[in-house]
């Protein structure tokens, strides 16, 4: 805790299971026995968002059917959220906020919270105890050691290298995941279910073949095993959960009158998909509360990759160029806006409405949710792992867009923002963070590149794991890119972006 918290909530007591009883009027408690609460889930990624989403419908469903689905939360690398959660009895508050208010529930599922990095053995036993069933993931999308262009497992990436060579130890979760699978079936005992909730497209097939290509490298028998016996349903995750800040510990302090190091922000919204194939049928009754279990995710997925998180994206690296620190005030910018509501005409023709959707509905609630102004979700958070985001998120609407010859300029100027950003200077001349695992490798090929527009898309467009073997060599992608580069570095983001906005929305 920084001073300035300390000094906020010096008066206030700490949030624990001892000082439940005594949260401010309002505050929603867990409405169920903790003590009696038997732990069914491994979680891997203890990040905001599991704890603003799975966990909240978790949390609903045992506050009206108590059952065995407590959580136990791993962070694979930093002590962290360990450290912040374990003294206030891995309680925890969520606080949903939009212009209406703001409420504050505190949260009790979380069973146990353990670092992998500090202890993997343990983490292996806890995934491999015969009382877990489900083993949940958010590791955000460079956490899975993928090839973001081909879905392959990157088999000389340093830590699947660890992994091979200490598979007990392991550090990424692709190896806790097998090496507690294989735990299991030495024991003979039933795999758990394998259940990715990270923004990927058709996540639970390709966390599949990743864990597949893994237990190819080190055991066929372990490999066959495992696509036998295992399952990996796909889903859909949607809440907008920003980086929690030193005000929204302050704010849950003066809501609660607890003071907690951990707290989580979201939007009301919140949407989950999932694809009903549990091994054993053993499961919470999620959708009790509001899950969707559905036998397909693959539009729902789509149509959430490509709608919300290619426009997110979109918004982040123009909204950052032309200086706006949140999407909320990048929104609130009529060029910005009117360029989303433009950009989504673009999207919707190639995008499959799932059963019951309509998608201008949905891009509509889209513009109201990243209208949010209690939500301030920072243009560079979303910025961040770029190259592991656009293939899902814009270069497939790229693709389909191009196949019947149709011309794509706002989704052109979205991925020439991301260019002009991992360019590493702002449009003041201010070095950008950027964050990214590829930021080495783009800096170098830019500096390389020189500075002629052509030469720096075309050198960018030429690496692989990102754009595959296909956009590169197609000419209208990189016209188009060029010229939207260019437009960026002439006039500006917003002025790019007000170009193209002469579009009667959505
Ligand atoms: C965002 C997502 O950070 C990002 O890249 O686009 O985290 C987004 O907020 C969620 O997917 C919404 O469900």
């Amino acid at each position: 805790m920084s001073n300035q918290q300390k000094l906020m909530t010096a008066d206030t007591p700490l949030l624990s299971p001892a000082t439940l009883s005594a949260a401010k009027v309002g505050t929603l408690r867990p409405g169920y026995d903790r003590d009696r609460l038997r732990t069914g889930i491994v979680h891997l990624g203890l990040g905001a968002f599991v704890r603003a989403h799975q966990a909240l419908y978790t949390e609903d469903l045992l506050a009206t059917e108590p059952g065995d689905w407590g959580m136990t939360g791993i962070s694979l690398q930093r002590p962290d959220q360990r450290d912040r959660l374990m003294p206030q009895g891995r309680l925890y508050t969520a606080l949903q906020k939009d212009a209406s208010g703001v409420s504050a529930r505190i949260v009790g599922c979380l069973n146990s919270v353990m670092v992998a990095a500090e202890d993997p053995v343990a983490v292996v036993e806890a995934m491999a105890d015969p009382s877990i069933r489900i083993v949940s993931l958010t590791v955000t999308e460079k956490g899975y050691c993928i090839d973001p262009a081909t879905g392959r497992l990157q088999e000389h990436h340093p830590d699947i290298q660890h992994d091979l060579e200490y598979p007990g130890e392991p550090r990424t979760a692709v190896g806790f995941i097998l090496a507690a699978l294989e735990r299991r079936r030495d024991a003979g005992m039933a795999p758990f279910t394998v259940l990715c909730c990270d923004n990927l497209p058709s996540n639970g097939h390709l966390l599949a073949s990743l864990v597949s290509d893994f237990a190819a490298l080190r055991d066929c028998g372990l490999a066959t095993w495992v696509e036998r016996y295992a399952a990996f349903p796909s889903t859909m995750v949607d809440r907008i959960v920003p980086a929690t800040t030193t005000e929204d510990i302050a704010e849950a302090a003066r809501l609660t009158g607890l003071a907690d190091a951990a707290p989580v922000v979201h939007e009301p919204y919140r949407q989950w998909v999932i694809e009903d194939r549990f091994i054993d049928n053993s499961r919470p009754r999620w959708e009790r509360v509001g899950a969707e279990l559905v036998s397909d995710v693959a539009p729902y997925e789509h149509m959430k990759l490509r709608l919300l998180n290619g426009a997110h994206s979109a918004l982040a690296y123009l909204g950052y160029l032309a200086g706006h620190e949140t999407i909320a005030d990048t929104m609130a910018d009529p060029a910005l806006r009117l360029y989303v509501e433009g950009l989504w005409q673009e999207i919707i023709p190639v995008v499959p409405a799932p059963p019951g959707t309509d998608l201008s509905s949905y891009a509509k609630t889209l513009l109201e949710r990243f209208s949010n102004p209690a939500i301030r979700h920072r243009t560079w958070q979303i910025a961040m792992d770029g190259s592991q985001k656009l293939p899902q998120r814009l270069l497939s609407t790229v693709r389909e867009r191009l196949a019947p010859n149709v011309d794509l300029p706002r989704i052109a100027l979205a991925v020439a923002a991301w260019l002009r950003y991992v360019g590493g200077t702002d449009e003041r001349g201010r070095e950008i963070d950027v964050r990214d695992p590829l930021a080495a490798h783009l800096r170098a090929v830019l500096d390389r590149a020189g500075e002629a527009p052509q030469d720096r898309v075309r050198a960018v467009l030429g690496i692989e794991a990102i754009f595959g073997p296909d956009l590169p060599r197609d000419p209208r992608f990189e016209n188009a890119l060029t010229s939207a580069y260019t437009q960026l570095l002439t006039r500006g983001a917003r002025n790019a972006a007000a170009e193209l906005s002469s579009f009667a929305g959505v």
